[in-house]
């Protein structure tokens, strides 16, 4: 105790996505889902429990946070407390090296990093099966970002059996994601809001739900296989599905803009011209291009060409958790 533990994790992008929770306290979702961890997107953040603060503190990118976002953290730390068996505030420092609510998950590595530090920090020792189910009562897809690599969120039934585990954490297939960023503002309508919305009143929800179990046997497939083709085709078809439950909800919502409709018709293009590339979009406007370093040059001069302005980020797969 008061002893000052930094972790490093980082964001992961789904390709088989998740969508709505059967247990919204719990977060134990609808759905499994299988994630690529990239390496150039991640979160620090330091963690130190201390008997002479009345409340918890945080701060991000060296900005004191006082909104709902401490508020969500120090919940978060009830529950590390309560398995700590402490009862001590704790100061948190977290830098993002994430575009904050973009649709590039800053939440995934951001309770990752939190789970890992202030477990450590409150004297526990947990496992990566542990951690990843506390870094879950954060944020869901947090849970998969306790693994490099492809990790795959078992749905389960409850606290015990819904968990990530990695399916393969050093990669051997070429594969990156270009990340387009065209709109870094904040998105409209939060991921936890917009997927139960769609649960309740999308009628294709169960069709998503049977589909999706489906897809997450062959992608666990592809990734076995090395079959990048397959793989960027379901990812890309099962997003795509995932839209849909918002298209068809009512009252309806997207997060799409013009901007990611003019990108999945220039990821199209880049087919028919034979390039292998395809698009996975989350809860913001971006969309993320799916392809092989082979092709880097041809689709970012395509992009370039089209969307002066944007900017694109290139990510490899990337690690689990780390302690500095
Ligand atoms: C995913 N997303 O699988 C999906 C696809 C966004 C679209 O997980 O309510 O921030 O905190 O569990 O994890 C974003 O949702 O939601 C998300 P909560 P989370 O990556």
């Amino acid at each position: 105790m008061n002893k000052k533990v930094t972790a490093r994790a980082h964001t992961n992008i789904a390709l088989i996505k998740y969508w709505g929770k059967k247990n919204p306290e719990l977060i134990i979702p609808t759905t499994s889902s299988l994630s690529l961890t990239l390496d150039q997107f991640y979160t620090d953040t330091a963690v130190v429990f201390n008997s002479n603060l009345s409340h918890d503190e945080l701060t991000l990118n060296g900005q004191p946070i006082t909104d709902h976002t401490l508020l969500k953290t120090s919940t978060f730390l009830d529950i590390v407390r309560q398995m700590a068996g402490i009862n001590t505030f704790a100061r948190i420092e977290s830098t993002n090296h994430v575009p904050t609510a973009a649709g590039l998950a800053s939440s995934a590595s951001g309770f990752a990093a939190l789970a890992a530090a202030s477990s450590k920090a409150a004297g526990l020792n947990l496992d990566r099966q542990a951690l990843s189910r506390l870094a879950r009562r954060g944020s869901g897809s947090a849970s998969r970002s306790i693994f490099g690599g492809f990790a795959e969120w078992i749905a389960g039934e409850d606290d015990l059996t819904s968990y990530a585990h990695p399916i393969q954490e050093n990669v051997t297939m070429d594969i990156q994601m270009l990340t387009v960023v065209l709109d870094g503002s904040v998105k409209k309508i939060g991921s936890r809001q917009g997927m139960q919305h769609a649960i309740a009143t999308s009628p294709f929800y169960d069709t998503w739900v049977a589909e999706s179990e489906v897809d997450l046997v062959t992608m666990k497939q592809a990734i076995a296989n090395n079959d990048f083709q397959t793989l960027g085709e379901l990812a890309e078809h099962n997003a795509l599905q995932m839209h849909s439950l918002n298209f068809t909800a009512k009252p309806a919502f997207t997060y799409f803009n013009g901007d990611t409709l003019n990108i999945l018709n220039l990821v199209q293009n880049l087919r028919h011209q034979g390039i292998q590339a395809y698009a996975t979009m989350d809860a913001g406007p971006n969309v993320k291009i799916i392809s092989q370093s082979t092709a880097t040059q041809v689709i970012c001069e395509a992009i370039k060409k089209d969307f002066p302005n944007a900017t694109v980020e290139v990510a490899k797969p990337g690690p689990g958790i780390s302690y500095l």
